[in-house]
């Protein structure tokens, strides 16, 4: 069954997410499962070699900005050996591309939506909005969920990397079709480096690995399964790290850093070696602790990252270690989900330096130096369910967008500290709650102190069946409205999802910059060569100090120098025509970084050159695309299935 725009519009259903009636969703969905690939017929765990993303190169570097471009476009990906899939990804890819950047110099991405128009199997309408999870950014780039992007659009997106070194990662956020767009495979890491992580004899470079943790479904014919259970969640039979089915790793004897990131949509999982030797934890959402803590187990809800060292010293050349999954109730585990990927042991070891990990690795105290007394009010946040909803404090996103976003469900003052409780009612469901903007402290998990691998300053709290979990943060950084929501992404599509205001004042994540039509405008703008060369130059280029971007691999890649040798280029030829200046990145009132210095050189500051493509964002746009119009259906009560094994 198919329907025009035309059709929608008549069944007020245009803008929704609901192209396809819910019964023929259900039907292909059962169509789907009933061609399911039987478990016999996956890979065996440990039979695919594991690999890295690339580190994405920019396009061009300044002294204070990093310039990006990532398409975002349907592919068919070879995921199953043998078999194709199709998946959405960043540049083509899932996970996409890792960026990597240094504190204090923005980055600008550029992200296009090259999509098709509906989901080649849901059928729904496709918009994007991207979320770069663990950056301080203006409302506007934050990936705002109704804040979108549609096939034919791009959006200019400016992070500020103000913040401590971390393990950040970017993913789709379109207001109530996350959990498909991200199960298509549109998430990717995003590694901020700082002097101080520079300077630690932790490990570096190739020794420093991001681990992207995800579980899947595949029908026979390769192509993904998207059953929500009853929008409880997605479960997968897979489970794939970087883009591969239960990899293994080939390890050098020494002490490995890895960066863990659950990206799955729903899944948990409870991480240990088969050895039983410890896991050190060295970091958390919003980078490093104070002090490592080595544990025998590590609990990982959707969105949360860990900084984790295994030291492969202690084993023989050729011994296999397993990550093990100790599978978290209120998953759907299948035969092979209690195993996540394997470390093959060498002999010998290339490079013996950063092999440590000290007891002391992060002076910043900021959040984890903050306590209770800091505090100038608490809040109470419910996560339940309600009229067959997810919500929070009995509200969804949904009635936000009925307010047309001005309902906010907290407004601390910029600045303020505050503590936060998180209740989950249920001893049926757990949910990961992400409060977008701030790191917080965890104080404690129903009266009893955080997990010793919470220590750390954090970005997602594992609230766990029947737990209330207590955190304190300050609202720092940006004014304005900012999300917060459940990470099992089915919940946060249905709906439970809110928003709070952070002081008043801040940019309007709906209107201050939305996305353009296509063609694009140049990403950044050249100014023009002086008449005479020479003084100009010295005045850009010199003084400058650049911190050189994406110089430092992100984990094991390639190919991570060009962009540092073209920096320099830029910055000690002297050639003014080099210097650079963001284009039309107005209204960044706490962005430390403006190129004042470049522009100084320049003829001509780029304000006056703004790009042609882009002339209309600045318009507020007269469609309503979040999707308050949902229709009010009939949902069936929500029934947790038994396990389904092949
Ligand atoms: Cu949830």
């Amino acid at each position: 069954m198919e329907f025009s725009r035309r059709d929608l519009l008549k069944l007020g259903l245009f803008g929704s997410a609901a192209l396809m009636l819910p019964a023929e969703r259900v039907a292909r969905t059962e169509l789907a499962v009933i061609n399911r690939m039987p478990e016999s017929r996956l890979p065996g765990p440990f039979t695919v070699p594991f690999a890295v993303p690339p580190v994405l190169q920019p396009d061009h570097v300044t002294p204070t900005t990093a310039y990006y471009t990532i398409e975002q476009r349907q592919v068919s990906a070879e995921i199953l050996p043998g078999l194709p899939t199709t998946i959405w990804g960043y540049n083509g890819m899932t996970p996409g591309p890792t960026i990597v950047n240094h504190q204090g110099q923005q980055a600008v991405v550029r992200q296009i939506n090259n999509l098709p128009d509906v989901h080649p199997s849901l059928r729904y309408k496709v918009w994007t909005s991207t979320h770069l999870h663990g950056s301080a950014s203006l409302p506007q780039y934050d990936g705002y969920a109704s804040d979108i992007t549609e096939p034919g659009q791009y959006k200019d997106y400016v992070y500020p990397n103000i913040q401590d070194a971390r393990t950040l990662w970017y993913h789709d956020h379109g207001v109530h079709i996350t959990a498909t767009n991200a199960q298509m495979g549109l998430a990717g890491v995003y590694i901020l480096h700082d002097p101080i992580e520079q300077a630690l004899p932790i490990p570096h470079g190739d020794y420093d690995v991001p681990l992207v943790i995800k579980d899947a479904m595949f029908q026979q014919n390769g192509e993904l399964i998207f059953d929500d259970n009853n929008q409880s969640g997605m479960y997968g039979d897979v489970i794939l790290v970087n883009g591969k089915p239960w990899p293994l790793m080939q390890v050098e004897p020494r002490k490995y850093r890895f960066r863990i990131l659950n990206a799955s949509i729903s899944r948990s999982y409870r991480l240990a070696l088969d050895t039983d030797d410890p896991l050190v934890v060295i970091g958390t959402d919003g980078g490093l602790m104070p002090h490592p803590q080595p544990v025998g187990d590590l609990r990982l809800g959707m969105a949360e990252r860990y900084e984790v060292v295994i030291d492969f010293a202690k084993y023989k050349p050729g011994q296999r270690v397993v990550l093990r999954n100790l599978q978290p109730p209120n998953n759907i585990d299948y035969t092979n989900t209690n195993v996540v990927m394997a470390f093959e042991v060498g002999a010998a070891v290339s490079d013996a330096s950063h092999n440590e990990v000290p007891v002391d690795l992060n002076p910043n105290m900021r959040t984890m130096g903050l306590t209770e007394a800091d505090a100038v009010r608490t809040r109470h946040f419910d996560f339940g369910r309600a009229d067959g909803e997810w919500v929070i404090n009995s509200k969804t996103w949904a009635d936000i967008v009925n307010s047309d976003y001005e309902y906010v469900a907290a407004n601390p003052g910029f600045e303020d500290v505050e503590i936060w409780e998180l209740q989950n009612d249920s001893g049926g469901w757990f949910h990961p709650v992400h409060i977008h903007l701030v790191d917080f402290k965890i104080l404690d998990r129903n009266g009893r102190p955080p997990h010793p691998y919470e220590l750390g300053p954090k970005d997602v709290a594992y609230v766990g069946e029947g737990e209330i979990v207590r955190v304190l943060m300050r609202f720092e950084h940006q004014r304005g409205k900012y999300m917060m929501h459940c990470h099992n992404l089915v919940h946060e599509d249905h709906d439970m999802m809110t928003q709070f205001e952070v002081g008043f004042g801040g940019d309007d994540p709906m209107h201050a910059d939305r996305a353009a039509p296509l063609p694009a405008g140049p990403l950044f703008t050249e100014p023009e060569r002086p008449q005479s060369g020479g003084d100009a130059g010295s005045g850009s280029g010199s003084g400058s100090a650049p911190q050189q971007p994406a110089t430092a691999p992100g984990g094991g890649t390639t190919g991570a120098g060009g962009s540092g040798s073209s920096a320099s280029g830029s910055t000690t030829s002297g050639s003014p025509g080099k210097s650079t200046s963001p284009r039309k990145h107005r209204r960044s009132r706490r962005k430390p970084h403006k190129p004042s210095k470049a522009k100084a050189s320049s003829a001509k500051p780029s304000k006056a050159t703004p790009s042609k493509g882009k002339a209309t964002s600045h318009k507020p746009a007269k469609r309503k695309p979040a999707t308050g119009a949902k229709p009010k259906k009939a949902r069936k009560p929500l029934v947790r299935r038994s396990p389904k094994r092949s």
